[in-house]
């Protein structure tokens, strides 16, 4: 069995993705006879969806894991749901900033992750990293690559696939520059990939504990 985990090149002008930096480690890791198979994908609308599509392929993976930075979070947080929609503050590396235009013309306005995304929670919370559910994955290039797996999995899916998106808060060596902002080391981050892996195998059917939010 396979399972495919994404990171994300750099973006915004900073030196390095920790997506990315963690992804990588894990690459060739074994977990429970699943092998993991570690992907950089380009902060690029449309040829991340084209990246990720190949991967699949390539892999016909069991599970999907994309991973990438959400500077300003504290927690480790997989995302609930994925919004067909494409509106980006900032310019991706290719210089393209669209505008309230779909991620995929016609498509359903959201899908849900089909990872158990509460039990991934409560097992990093037990192995003592924080970790929250997150309600929103932005609209800029995570969200677009979340909507295009999910979209992927509804319309051309690898028999039995599931998938989701997880966010991480920035490295340290990143916040530093950001007086203020949280940060998580990189250790930790691969230590939380390591039990979100090996829930999202295990765990079928999500657990039922509160994990909503009032606004
Ligand atoms: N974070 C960006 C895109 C790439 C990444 O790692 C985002 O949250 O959309």
């Amino acid at each position: 069995m396979k399972l495919l985990l994404t990171g994300f090149e750099p973006f915004d002008k900073e030196a390095l993705n920790p997506s990315w930096e963690a992804v990588r480690a894990l690459d060739g890791w074994r977990c429970e006879g699943t092998v993991v198979h570690a992907r950089r994908i380009s902060c690029v609308f449309g040829a991340a969806l084209g990246e990720l599509d190949a991967a699949i392929d390539e892999l016909r993976p069991q599970l999907v894991l994309a991973i990438g930075q959400a500077g300003g979070r504290s927690e480790i947080m997989p995302e609930r749901v994925a919004i067909n929609i494409d509106d980006g503050r900032i310019c991706d590396n290719a210089g393209c900033q669209p505008i309230d235009e779909p991620v995929v013309a016609g498509a359903p306005a959201a899908y849900f992750s089909s990872l158990p995304i509460k039990a991934i929670v409560r097992d990093l919370r037990a192995g003592g990293v924080p970790a929250s559910v997150s309600n929103t994955a932005g609209t800029f290039v995570c969200n677009h690559l979340f909507f295009g797996l999910m979209h992927r999995i509804a319309t051309r899916p690898v028999p039995g696939m599931r998938g989701g998106f997880i966010h991480i808060p920035y490295l340290p060596e990143q916040a530093a520059r950001f007086p203020g902002l949280p940060s998580m080391a990189l250790d930790t981050v691969i230590a939380a990939l390591r039990i979100a892996v090996a829930t999202s195998l295990a765990v079928r059917e999500d657990v039922r504990e509160s994990g909503g939010q009032l606004s």
